[in-house]
């Protein structure tokens, strides 16, 4: 056998719909879906199936997204596709969704932050509808793998954009796979803990739940003052001062650990590992959601953090060794490459076959980015070392002083 086993004591399910895939943002829009195809195959081409449940999911329906969405922006995301936006726009139900023209737009906004401009963050793209509800189904999949008991950790990497809010698309994220997710944990657990290494701020899944002591939120982000081209680090929120919201009995409920750029292992390992421990001890969550944005690897196109796929992967054996229900997201990721690296990693950690990955990749059965369409997809080879380092700004005392303001 290849030396991949099930795990002992514990389940792992695996919710995909390859449909994900075939999608394109746009050509050069950073968000490609094309990584999952690598990360699926990555997977199986070292046997991974063998040691987990795997199910193809179905789509969301419109009231599973209804819990948290807007009706009028879920009825606007089920019709939406290049062809119809424009009548879409007309529409007079969907007039208050159009946000005001500000002075230096670059893109041309539709309701609910939506665009067909090619610059959008949030553009309207073929097989966008099916896209979203093939993402979430396998999130609420996912999820209802665990509150069943027929998994201890249940895995969705096409999931985990915790940008979207419940009536705008915001950061590459329409439907709040999370929120959707957390809403259904609620139902059984008195208490979950939301934590995102994605190298953005989880803005929309901390607003959602701003008022519910019963979701803590926990955020590592990158933050920091405006850059050389006058713009903050996208989204620009998750201070360390939000602690969720004021006057409310949310309060002390929303953790952000703001991060400077060039953060290595080292000092990503002492944060994560102080800061997510004490949140434990001190909340009990019964269950937990990791989003695992692998922006935050060194070499992403977007980020700028210079953590390895070994300190990514400890974050998520740290979270597992906890013994709760986890479900397990992906997110932002860039560098397609280093996404599947490190999502098929995770997966074999998962699984506790962390060990049993041979060094060589079975490349044979990694299919070659030319293999697709013959479209580019702007990642030639498979696995090249990262080629971009950014400057470390981490300060030690920073990061001390960080773990010391968030006891409480
Ligand atoms: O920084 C922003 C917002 C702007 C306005 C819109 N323009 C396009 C970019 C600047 C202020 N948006 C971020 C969004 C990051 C979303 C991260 C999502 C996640 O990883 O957290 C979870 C999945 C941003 N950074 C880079 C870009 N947008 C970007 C967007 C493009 C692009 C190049 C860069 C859109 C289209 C094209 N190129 C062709
Ligand atoms: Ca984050
Ligand atoms: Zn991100």
């Amino acid at each position: 056998s290849n030396g991949i086993t099930r795990p002992k004591g514990h389940t792992v399910s695996f919710h995909y719909n390859s449909g994900v895939e075939d999608m394109h943002f746009g050509k050069t829009h950073p968000m490609k879906p094309w990584r999952l195809t690598l990360t699926k195959h990555l997977v199986l081409g070292y046997g991974l199936q063998y040691a987990m449940d795997t199910y193809v999911a179905m789509p969301a329906s419109k009231d599973q997204v209804r819990a948290f969405h807007d009706p009028d922006y879920v009825d606007f995301l089920k019709e939406v596709s290049p062809q119809t936006f424009e009548t879409l726009c007309e529409n007079p139900r969907y007039q208050r969704f159009i946000p005001p023209k500000h002075e230096g737009d670059t893109v041309d906004l539709g309701p609910f932050n939506l665009s067909t401009s090619p610059g959008a963050d949030c553009p309207v793209f073929d097989g966008m509808s099916e896209y979203l509800f093939l993402y979430t189904g396998a999130t609420l999949a996912a999820t209802n793998q665990l509150l069943t008991g027929q998994s201890d950790i249940a895995i969705n990497w096409s999931g985990g954009l915790h940008h979207a809010h419940k009536s705008e698309a915001s950061g590459f994220c329409y439907i709040n796979d999370i929120v959707l997710a957390i809403l259904d944990l609620l139902h059984l657990y008195p208490r979950v803990l939301y934590i995102d290494i994605d190298v953005h701020h989880g803005d929309g899944v901390e607003e959602a739940f701003q008022r519910q002591p019963r979701v803590m939120t926990l955020s590592y982000h990158r933050y920091g003052p405006y850059d050389e081209t006058g713009h903050k680090f996208f989204p620009g929120t998750g201070d360390l001062a939000d602690t969720g919201l004021k006057g409310t009995i949310g309060e002390h409920f929303a953790l952000n650990v703001p991060i400077p750029s060039g953060i290595d292992d080292r000092q990503y390992k002492y944060l994560f590992e102080s800061i997510t421990s004490r949140a434990i001890d001190a909340y009990k969550p019964k269950a937990i959601v990791l989003q695992c944005g692998a922006d935050s690897l060194g070499g992403d196109r977007l980020g700028q953090f210079n953590i390895n796929i070994k300190q990514h992967g400890e974050c998520v054996s740290f979270v597992k060794k906890q013994g709760l229900p986890l479900l397990i997201l992906g997110g932002g990721g860039y560098t397609a490459r280093n996404v599947a690296r490190a999502w098929c990693h995770e997966t074999a950690l998962a699984t506790d076959n962390g060990a049993n990955l041979p060094d060589r990749i079975p490349l044979d059965l990694v299919p070659r980015p030319q293999a697709f369409t013959g479209r580019a997809h702007g990642d030639g080879m498979l696995f090249p070392k990262f080629q971009r380092d950014h400057k470390n700004d981490c300060v030690e005392a920073d990061l001390e002083y960080m773990v010391k303001r968030l006891e409480w």
